[in-house]
């Protein structure tokens, strides 16, 4: 048995790297201090690997941004547009990309598979691939030089790379992938010269369902590159999902095969179809997706069993993934309740497990019993803790009716009285929900939670906020106004903190894209509703003016996908319960007056499984638990739900079950792409439009914006529509914002106008 890790996370265990990277761009630091910082936490990070003793230890997962965005400059794949004047080795080059530049837009981002990391999308179009830089043999020098590690190379694979990319159709696939197979050559045969010993390739691509092509190039790309680096041991490695295409994949000709044991159901491939004895099995036996300590005896079983199906005599032990997707360390956590962090494990706390489990494997239980003791205990005391056991959520689901969660009466009634109450004009107005976060409110709130200022200082500071951007959005004339979310940090996070069940950590970040990071709650037990958590800022907003003004909640769904769920606790019947309070939530507001009431799903679509054949019950249990939260209120109570991506063509169905009144849309990127989706199906209910981009500081015209609203009008009727933003503006400046706004307004009322004289 060998101990290895798939990838280490990059942010450091306070954010050092986040720092010194925001640092350098606002110009603070050099790039050599810049180099010197993320060195020293580069090192310090493979230096903790070696002493908590694993034996593979990654090389080439760290990264300055994005480790997609690393593979695309290594080969020189830069989009056309920074290919002039641009340097391709230059730092600067780099972050332009990923960040964009005065006149040329940043690369887009997506969700990598079904987690909250995002990747910088490759663009293929007009580019000549050539080797710019072995940048993992670099740092695989560095690990040996500096420490005397002998590494193992982490890539990412070319199938993966090239899948994930865009800017060339299906009949090119072969082609690009005979361009970058030499390159990749190269780069393995100089990591097999220097000495590797080990190379780790990554394709996750193989846990979704590739077409007979496909495979074909999977198999012919791996034999080239294996016959290249006949001295090294090449892993190739799968995760996040069952690989679909076992039999064939346990066949390619490489030296070790890597499967996630934690996800889907690849122990049930190996025991169907075996695994060969010629090849080394690298075993994912710990969850590299939670932050919850694992159940050693639990895990030691399991490589039991893969032994036991298995012909393989080497086992390499590992996570599941890479632990970029788990905070660092526990360590720093000093205001959880104990019962609770002793349950937890992050980084490297994993690490130790897997040196635990690699142990036990090895020489028999008893060289590690401490710390299965410890594992026992802790687990003990969390299972059987309060927060494991609320009879009373249990009993309210056992009784719930999941098959019966409609609305009272169908859209085509309800809309009628929405509008007799609502008086809205055509074409309404309205934002996504947050405003602008400048530094005052980020650092007032920084305070509030250091104690340095009370609990009413705070809210009368919120208040305020709220008070200035009620006016604000009146001067504007917005048609439906919002609160701001002045009170909240991040729309996941908030309600973790006041749900029962959840917890929240000081310094459980997690790389979410670029420096930018997120904190998910944990879910530790039954979740459940214990008094209004926005009523009393909404109806504050609400009682500023005349304009209606909305509720804002975050979905089910999104917040169990954005939360760190105890893997004791069904995930379904977490979603049920989070549904459950929800709902309560949506009472109470419309109860206090609010008449319209925004549930967001922006984690809806990331959130669905790699293979197709689960969708349907992800999706069923999504839509099931969206209606749990939303079905009871009054006809005449409006609906509204968000979702931030725009390719959910493949789920429109779902999209159309969730039964909400209004949804909002990305429109400006999509071209319209989207609408027609809604037009194609008939859509019956109304759509915000999403009608400018609002991650770049960029304020559009007024004419571009009546560019993109009568682009939708041209098929759907007009009374279909609202007008907003595509996001939420939290990340915005003020003055842009205003800016931008008051042109989206204008355009409204002159479509408006144009219609309502045609009619
Ligand atoms: N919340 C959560 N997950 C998300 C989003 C979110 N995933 C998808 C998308 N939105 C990711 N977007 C962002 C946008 C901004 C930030 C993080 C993810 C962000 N983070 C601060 C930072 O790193 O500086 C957090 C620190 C702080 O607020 O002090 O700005 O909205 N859960
Ligand atoms: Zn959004």
């Amino acid at each position: 048995f060998i101990s290895s890790n798939l990838g280490y996370p990059r942010i450091g265990e306070k954010r050092e790297w986040k720092n010194a990277l925001e640092a350098y761009w606002s110009k603070s630091i050099t790039e050599e201090t810049l180099l010197e910082r993320t060195t020293a936490l580069r090192l310090e990070n493979l230096k903790k690997q070696q002493e908590l003793g694993i034996d593979l230890i990654p090389v080439g997962d760290f990264s300055f941004y994005d480790h997609v965005l690393d593979t695309a400059v290594m080969f020189g794949a830069i989009p056309e547009r920074f290919q002039t004047n641009h340097n391709a080795t230059d730092l600067d080059t780099y972050f332009a990309i990923a960040r964009g530049e005065k006149n040329a837009v940043a690369a887009e981002m997506t969700k990598w598979f079904n987690t909250n990391y995002h990747y910088i999308v490759p663009e293929l179009n007009n580019v000549k691939p050539t080797l710019v830089q072995n940048r993992v043999l670099h740092y695989y020098n560095e690990a040996k030089e500096e420490l005397g590690i002998e590494a193992k190379p982490v890539l990412l694979g070319p199938v993966t790379f090239i899948k994930l990319s865009k800017g060339y159709s299906e009949a090119q696939l072969n082609d690009l992938i005979d361009a970058f197979t030499p390159l990749y050559i190269q780069v393995l045969q100089e990591l097999s010269a220097a000495g590797a010993a080990w190379i780790q390739i990554d394709e996750p691509i193989l846990g979704t369902n590739l077409s007979e092509k496909e495979l074909e190039l999977v198999k012919d790309t791996y034999k080239k590159l294996k016959e290249a680096v006949p001295k090294s041991k090449i892993i190739l490695q799968t995760y996040f999902e069952t690989v679909q295409n076992y039999k064939e994949v346990i066949q390619l000709p490489v030296d070790a095969i890597g499967l996630d044991f934690i996800h889907g159901d690849n122990l049930e491939q190996i025991k169907k179809y075996g695994f060969p004895k010629d090849k080394a099995l690298a075993a994912g036996v710990i969850n590299g997706r939670n932050v919850w300590r694992a159940d050693l005896e639990k895990s030691l079983e399991l490589v039991k069993k893969i032994e036991a199906s298995v012909e393989s005599e080497t086992i390499i032990i590992q996570p599941s993934c890479s632990l970029l997707h788990v905070p660092v360390t526990t360590k720093s956590e000093a205001n959880i309740d104990k019962v609770i962090l002793d349950g937890l494990a992050f980084a490297d706390e994993k690490i130790k497990e897997i040196y635990a489990i690699t142990h036990a494997s090895e020489n028999g239980i008893e060289q590690v019993q401490a710390i299965f003791n410890k594992n026992k205990e802790s687990l003990h005391a969390l299972n059987t803790s309060t927060y494991r056991n609320n009879e009373n959520v249990k009993q309210e689901l056992e009784t719930l009716d999941l098959e019966n969660t409609y609305r009272s009466l169908s859209f085509s009634e309800r809309i009628k009285k929405q509008r007799e109450l609502l008086q809205l004009p055509l074409l309404p107005t309205t934002t996504i929900g947050s405003l602008p976060q400048t530094q005052e409110v980020k650092q007032t709130r920084r305070a509030w939670r250091q104690g340095d200022i009370s609990n009413e200082e705070y809210t009368t500071f919120v208040q305020n906020e709220t008070k200035k951007w009620i006016q604000i959005q009146e001067d504007l004339d917005l048609d439906v106004l919002v609160h701001g979310e002045f009170e909240r940090t991040d729309m996941v996070e908030y309600f973790g903190e006041k749900l029962a069940g959840f917890n929240v950590t000081e310094y459980g970040w997690v790389q979410s894209y670029g420096s930018r990071c997120v904190k998910p709650p944990l879910i530790v037990g039954d979740v459940a509703f214990e008094k209004a958590i926005t009523v009393e800022d909404i109806t504050y907003a609400q009682s500023l003016t005349d304009k209606p003004v909305k509720g804002m909640l975050t979905g089910p769904i999104t917040i169990l996908n954005w939360s760190f769920v105890h893997d004791g606790l069904p995930r379904f019947t977490v979603l049920n319960q989070i549904a459950l309070a929800l709902e309560k939530e949506v009472l109470a507001l419309e109860e206090a007056g609010i008449n319209i009431i925004q549930v967001d799903e922006p984690a809806l679509r990331e959130g669905l499984p790699l293979d197709k054949q689960k969708w349907k019950t992800y999706l069923d249990a999504a839509v099931e638990a969206f209606r749990l939260a939303t079905a009871t209120v009054k006809p005449e109570t409006q609906i509204h739900t968000h979702m931030c991506y725009s390719e959910f063509g493949e789920i429109y169905e779902a999209i159309d079950e969730l039964d909400a009144d209004v949804i909002s849309i990305e429109t400006s990127r999509s071209h319209g792409e989207l609408i027609s989706t809604f037009e194609e199906n008939n859509y019956e209910k109304e759509i915000g439009l999403g009608v400018y981009d609002i991650h770049s500081p960029r304020v559009p015209s007024v004419e571009e914006l009546k560019k993109n609203i009568s682009r939708a009008l041209e098929t759907i009727s007009i009374e279909k529509f609202w007008i907003n933003p595509d996001c939420g503006l939290k990340t915005r400046q003020e003055p842009e914002t205003i800016a931008a706004l008051e042109n989206m307004i204008t355009a409204a009322k002159e479509v408006r106008k144009l219609a309502l004289t045609e009619q």
